[in-house]
């Protein structure tokens, strides 16, 4: 398999000045006729190599002559042809088969809609191209179709003209007036629904705004179309980018790899991330489609009218509309909570990342399948990264630095270097030193720092040691820079002061005089760099009760909490202190969804990152009996927390109401330890009247778990009155897949066999197979029966669709943390399915790294 690297990146030697699409579209095939103006930018050139992929090609033009097959050659992943002149005008036909495309990219039919999906590398799939971010071009495309099935045909850009054909047919014209790469290119047509509204831009344009989706799901858009408005106004605030043309279109999609796609002028969005309403989406999911809502709207201005120069730069557009959408979401609803869930999903997606065989710098320096670096340390510790940015230069300067970057390289395809150059041209007061911050780019693994203090005459301090793991690859790497706020709090609990320190060396020591007594150290505050903590002693208790600063008082929480955990694995007894500090949580009076994440307990994946040796049998066994202790010793308290937010009318999503349920479901799943018939109670009502999808899925979550009879009564009930509603029913799988109860995976396999079940329907088989590699329990059998079971399937969707069996094959990642019969029973399965006739580059190149 050929391996693309960073530093082979050659400047293309041709420019495509503009491009013109026709597709006509039928049922059996379509027809694509592209007519490219194109520009020698080298004059050593002498044939041009167009990217193409399984294309059929019909009939070929330069400058209006039609040349024969000794002018052109078309091999596996190219399309050549010879002896051009400096500037000339190529056309190409060709065929495809929309209908057979499983993969979902390039242009595809989900259900009846036809529609493209082309980053990073689909448009190739459409018609061969410079099929690479840095050739940016003016796209029109008419697309032609018969009317009555496909009465709305949408591409990029604005409306140029539409009229009807003969035999029913209709065209309709689209012109992008914004140069772009191949990847924003989007075509849809499609018999759709539409909700439309407007927003007045700062400088006063009009812009329409519509949302598409199947007809009869209208009114599940609403939600979506306030969040796009939302972040509309956001970005107009808070960086001062206006929307650049007279409409923005989104069409909600079922079959989809990804969450969404950021085409100029045409987002195109896997359905879960469109369509909701109270009866049929969870709180979660309201929060999941404004943020992804947000991001594909933000990477209008970061991705779209500034790209990446090559895919080595995805992080340049992905982390920093990450860190965009993060704050957006955490200015709409709560910054505290938002922090929290995004340092979560940080740890337990790429923290687990980092420490596994596919651990890459947020800049990776090669690929096999960029496919496969669509990854949570691109996007996620990307975000990060740029957060530390934000962090050291300060809030204004920062926005100075953002519009230095829009100003300096709009409609350009740049590198993160060129980001940094804006971000160093505010830094006035030479804050950061940028050749070090670098490092964050190019080197991978989550950095320890081991914190050390002690206070002797009135001086504190703190000693740091940063250790810095290797590379996959055991190549020494550097230490890192990165801002370290802290605080010190006296032991009255009052806060003494804060500081933001930077750490850049192995071992440095920071020093704070004038105190009177020894303080409380609060640390990396509000998670101000993407690090693991070691601290000598802890003062869990202390932090939780005082800690002014919301992120610590929730990581004492937890950390303590993790300890204890640890602890029951060794003995019996139970940290009194502990379940002290749980208690005062509980009577704490703070915002009801942050105080739910207070009462959370560290789930499986934190405990076993903790692990050396990974065995899932006694981090489960102490796990459930914390629970359980915990669920004895403040039972009472429990239910009264769970009586008081209990509203099961309340279907109101603002933050209080969110946060009743965040609360009282939090109690009742920690109730749910004693499986006792008053909670087994509790939850059958919860699940029968409650108005919410938040409410009846955590009962019948809880239900699934504890009880055969009601939690068989109750997902029997839900079956039948979500079964004509795929998105619901991506959650009944996904509550069978995680089930903790015995003969999962026999429920698992018999699902497939479902009439709702559909293995070409990504959704589906993330909730399926995706959520079944997930349950640590049952993946990581010691009989091998999980393994052998997804195994297979990546083996069988690998045929389907590459991305979505390199995902699952990703689950493995853990290979090389577990003891050694898990190691062995995986080995044997990989083996296998690397040695499959023709498998996909996509999922070679994970399972390659991980047998590594
Ligand atoms: N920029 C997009 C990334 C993407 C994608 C989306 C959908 C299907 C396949 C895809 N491949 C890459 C999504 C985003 O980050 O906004
Ligand atoms: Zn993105």
């Amino acid at each position: 398999m050929s391996v693309i690297c960073l530093k082979d990146y050659k400047k293309c030697g041709f420019e495509v000045e503009s491009c013109e699409l026709y597709f006509e579209l039928f049922e059996e095939f379509v027809i694509v006729t592209n007519t490219m103006e194109i520009n020698k930018l080298d004059a050593q050139e002498k044939h041009i190599k167009l990217d193409s992929q399984e294309l059929e090609l019909l009939e070929v033009y330069l400058n209006d002559l039609k040349l024969n097959d000794t002018r052109y050659d078309i091999q596996e992943e190219s399309f050549t042809v010879y002896n051009v002149p400096n500037s000339f005008s190529l056309k190409i036909k060709n065929k495809l088969y929309p209908q057979n495309n499983t993969e979902l990219e390039g242009l595809y039919k989900s259900g009846s809609i036809f529609c493209t999906q082309n980053e990073p590398e689909g448009f190739r799939r459409i018609t061969p191209y410079l099929d690479r971010p840095d050739i940016m071009s003016v796209f029109t495309t008419t697309i032609v179709a018969d009317k009555e099935r496909y009465p709305v045909l949408l591409g990029n850009g604005n409306k140029q003209s539409s009229h009807d054909l003969a035999d029913g047919r209709h065209e309709v014209t689209w012109f992008d007036p914004h140069p772009k790469p191949s990847y924003l290119f989007a075509i849809v047509a499609g018999d759709l629904g539409v909700i439309s509204d407007e927003f007045i831009t700062a400088s006063q344009t009009k812009v329409e705004l519509n949302i598409y989706c199947d007809k009869g799901a209208e009114s599940k858009c609403f939600f979506a179309m306030k969040s796009l408005k939302d972040a509309m106004i956001w970005d107009e605030q808070k960086y001062g980018r206006e929307y650049d043309l007279d409409v923005y279109n989104i069409v909600a999609v079922d079959s989809f790899n990804m969450g969404a796609m950021e085409n100029k002028g045409l987002n195109i969005f896997n359905s879960h991330y469109v369509l909701a309403d109270e009866d049929k989406a969870t709180d979660a999911d309201f929060m999941g489609i404004q943020s992804v809502i947000a991001h594909e709207y933000f990477h209008n201005w970061t991705g779209n009218r500034i790209t990446c120069c090559d895919w080595f730069e995805l992080t340049l557009k992905e982390g920093l509309t990450v860190f965009r959408d993060q704050c957006f979401s955490a200015d709409l609803n709560s910054q505290e909570v938002q922090r929290i869930e995004d340092v979560k999903g940080l740890r337990e997606r790429q923290f687990v990342e980092d420490a596994s065989p596919m651990a890459h710098p947020i800049q990776p320096d090669s690929y096999i399948s960029i496919n496969n670096f669509y990854t949570s340390t691109v996007y996620e510790k990307g975000a990060e990264v740029i957060r530390m940015l934000h962090t050291l230069l300060g809030e204004s300067r920062f926005r100075e630095a953002m519009d230095l970057y829009f100003k300096t390289f709009d409609g350009r395809a740049v590198r993160t270097g060129d980001f940094l150059w804006a971000m160093s041209e505010v830094d006035k007061e030479k804050r950061v030193d940028f050749t070090q911050f670098k490092r964050w780019y190019h080197q991978s693994g989550t950095p320890i720092l081991e914190v050390k203090d002690s206070f002797c005459d009135g001086v504190y301090t703190l000693d740091l040691k940063q250790v810095v793991p290797n590379k996959v690859d055991e190549i020494k790497q550097e230490p890192f820079y990165f801002p370290l706020k802290v605080g010190l709090i006296g032991s009255d609990g009052k806060e003494i002061k804060e500081e933001m320190l930077v750490v850049s060396k192995e071992e440095e020591s920071f020093v704070f005089e004038g105190l009177e007594a020894k303080p409380y150290l609060s640390i990396n505050r509000g998670f101000s760099a993407p690090i693991i903590i070691k601290q000598e002693k802890n003062e869990y208790a202390f932090l939780m009760k005082h800690d002014k600063d919301s992120f610590v008082k929730y990581e004492s929480a937890q950390s303590f909490a993790l300890e204890t955990t640890e602890k029951l694995m060794e003995s019996a007894e139970l940290d009194a202190e502990f379940l002290n500090s749980f208690g005062y949580v509980l009577d704490l009076d703070v915002e009801l969804s942050y105080k739910a994440l207070l009462l959370e307990l560290p789930s499986i994946s934190s405990l076993m990152q903790r692990q050396k040796v990974v065995d899932f049998t006694p981090i489960y066994k102490a796990k459930e009996r914390l629970e359980r202790e915990i669920a004895t010793e403040f039972k009472e308290k429990l239910l009264d927390i769970y009586r008081l937010h209990h509203k099961p009318k309340n279907k109101e999503l603002d933050t209080v109401s969110v946060g009743e349920r965040a609360l009282k479901n939090r109690a009742l799943r920690l109730l749910s330890s004693l499986e006792s018939r008053e909670v087994i109670d509790l939850a059958y009502k919860q699940y029968q009247e409650s108005l919410t999808m938040t409410d009846r899925v955590v009962a019948l979550d809880v239900l699934e778990n504890i009880t055969s009879h009601e939690g068989g009564l109750a997902l029997d009930d839900f079956y039948e009155r979500y079964k004509d509603d795929t998105l619901v029913m991506n959650k009944y799988f996904s509550i069978i897949a995680a089930s903790q109860r015995e003969g999962v995976l026999l429920r698992v396999i018999a699902s497939q066999d479902d009439e709702v079940y559909d293995k070409r329907v990504p959704n589906l088989v993330r909730s399926l197979v995706g959520v079944f590699a997930k349950n640590y329990k049952y993946f990581h059998a010691a009989d091998g029966s999980g393994y052998a079971f997804v195994a297979d399937k990546i083996i069988e969707i690998d045929k389907i669709n590459a991305q979505m069996a390199s995902g699952l094959a990703s689950a493995f990642k853990i290979y090389n943390r577990l003891n050694q019969n898990n190691k062995n029973l995986i080995k044997k399965e990989l083996e296998c399915v690397i040695s499959t006739h023709s498998l996909s580059k996509n999922t070679y190149e994970i399972i390659s790294k991980i047998l590594k």
